[in-house]
């Protein structure tokens, strides 16, 4: 599969001919396996690649945290409250292994951060669409953090050490948060007609955003390609698409819930799922900004950091008084 993916896009790479003696060595030890650590020689394309992607990463991290966050003082129980604090702090904690990653390429993390909340960085389309009800934070964990562990659990293996190394203890974390979100769900169908319905109604609205968190089709998608030949990418946005999809609809199915695509079919010939049309202008629009939550998402990021920016300067009156009185 992998192969496949380098090979669908070999004539947008370059050739080995092409590469200077430096590139090619390189290439070489991707190709053998070994992990490229921050202190290596990387050709500048793999570097910014990383920086792009690892970054991405971090604000979905952070920026994922509102959409739950929304729900902390609402939970119906005290343990369900515990729970869902938890898994909010986790979410706060990979977005800072995922930044310290991003750092070991030569990138600032005030940068980064800059170029969130200037709205020139992109953060998961998925963070974009509202929390109506108790249930979706069942489909949140569910679904989301189900998709994020399809996705994530290659890039434990991808070829950059920092980043690999990062992604163990996230997807491990990852595999909790999808556990609790099904188990919410669980509870839902289980309990009145109007619990059931709750349930329904938020995978109808999350299931099809989940899907587009993929990003778009092998065909559309620009950066595969290379990050295949890179090994930061081990299978193709469409095979991760479809494995969800292959995992999902038998777990909806025990839930006695009804996935929202009348396409979607078993396909005895492929053994996988036939799943309908992806409105990937709905997709498209969510990444412009105009999604139903992009301008809250940034104002809420942007006011959280403003109103930090006290402790931000306590941290370094301190460290600047530590100094001083050492070298006193
Ligand atoms: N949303 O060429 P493509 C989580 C962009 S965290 C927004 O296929 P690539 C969680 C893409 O960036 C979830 N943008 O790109 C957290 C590119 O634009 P640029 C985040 C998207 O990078 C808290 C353009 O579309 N996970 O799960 O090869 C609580 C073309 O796409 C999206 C990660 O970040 C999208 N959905 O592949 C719960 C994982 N999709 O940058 C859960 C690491 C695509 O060229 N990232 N775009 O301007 C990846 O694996 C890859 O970056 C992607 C995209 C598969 C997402």
């Amino acid at each position: 599969m992998y192969a496949q993916l380098v090979e669908t896009g070999a004539q947008r790479l370059r050739g080995v001919d092409e590469m200077s003696a430096q590139e090619q060595a390189f290439q070489q030890r991707i190709d053998a396996g070994v992990k490229i650590e921050p202190k290596d020689w990387m050709p500048e394309g793999y570097r910014k690649t990383l920086v792009r992607q690892i970054s991405q990463h971090a604000h979905s991290e952070i920026v994922g945290q509102l959409p739950e966050g929304n729900w902390a003082t609402r939970a119906p129980t005290l343990l369900r409250k515990a729970i869902l604090l938890a898994k909010i702090q986790d979410e706060a904690g990979h977005g800072l292994y995922l930044y310290s990653a991003a750092e070991t390429l030569g990138v600032s993390r005030d940068d980064l951060l800059a170029a969130l909340h200037s709205g020139k960085a992109k953060y998961s389309s998925i963070f974009n669409y509202p929390t109506l009800s108790w249930a979706d934070i069942g489909a949140i964990g569910w679904l989301v953090d189900g998709s994020a562990i399809i996705n994530q659990i290659p890039l434990c293996r991808c070829s950059y050490g920092p980043y690999s190394r990062a992604m163990i203890r996230v997807c491990k974390e990852e595999s909790f948060h999808a556990r609790q979100g099904y188990d919410i769900m669980l509870a839902l169908c289980r309990g009145s007609a109007e619990q059931k319905a709750m349930a329904q109604d938020a995978l109808n609205r999350w299931w099809w955003p989940s899907l587009m968190m993929f990003g778009p089709s092998d065909a559309e998608s620009v950066n595969s390609a290379q990050s295949a030949a890179w090994r930061i990418k081990l299978h193709s946005n469409d095979e991760l698409r479809q494995k969800m999809v292959d995992q999902t609809v038998p777990q909806a199915e025990h839930l006695g819930l009804t996935v929202p695509d009348p396409e979607l079919r078993w396909n005895e010939a492929t053994g996988h799922y036939d799943f309908g049309a992806i409105d990937w202008a709905e997709f498209h629009a969510v990444l412009k900004g105009h999604g139903p939550c992009n301008r809250e998402r940034l104002r809420t990021r942007v006011q959280a950091w403003e109103d930090g920016q006290w402790f931000r300067d306590a941290l370094v009156a301190h460290a600047e008084k530590q100094t001083s009185r050492a070298a006193a």
